[in-house]
């Protein structure tokens, strides 16, 4: 396994990108609006390794009602999630659910940069909101 993002929660995304890029000397290699998961993200590329990349991953809310701007309202910004990489999301989920953790998703759904998501939920993780993530096969 490894560490591909750490998702942050934001209320204003382009100040913050501008924030990481300044402090951190990182660049923007994605950007996408999910609908599904309510968020308008930036991923920030900072290695990569066997198996994929590692990022940072700004997410700032397309709405109070979803789960990022509820986390703002709740907690305010900083660290929202934790994300794996696995090699084979629906099998991960299925051996995690196994060992008693409850998923947030049965089943695999799209994540950033064609990657295929799904959640644990953080009450059975130490208080952790956790991801895991199958990277999007490399482009021939
Ligand atoms: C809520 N809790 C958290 C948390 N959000 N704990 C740690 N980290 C977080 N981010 C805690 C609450 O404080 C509460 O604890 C308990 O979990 C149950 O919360 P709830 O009242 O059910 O709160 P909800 O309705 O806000 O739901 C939380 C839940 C939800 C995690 C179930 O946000 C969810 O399904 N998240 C998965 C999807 C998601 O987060 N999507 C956005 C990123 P207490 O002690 O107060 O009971 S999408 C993304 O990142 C994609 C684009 C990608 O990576 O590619």
């Amino acid at each position: 396994m490894r560490i591909d993002h750490v998702g942050i929660a934001c209320h204003d995304l382009e100040e913050k990108i501008a924030l990481f890029e300044r402090t951190f000397e990182l660049t923007v290699v994605a950007r996408e609006v999910n609908e599904e998961q309510g968020v308008k993200e930036a991923m920030l590329h900072i290695a990569d390794g066997e198996g994929g990349g590692s990022y940072i991953q700004l997410l700032e809310p397309l709405g109070p009602d979803t789960p990022v701007g509820k986390f703002l309202a709740r907690r305010g910004e900083g660290v929202h999630h934790v994300a794996f990489g696995v090699p084979d999301v629906a099998r991960a989920l299925e051996e995690i659910g196994g060992r008693g953790v409850r998923l947030l998703d049965e089943k695999p759904r799209h994540g950033s940069m064609g990657s295929s998501i799904g959640f644990l939920h953080p009450k059975d993780v130490g208080g952790m909101l956790t991801e895991l993530v199958q990277a999007a096969e490399p482009q021939a």
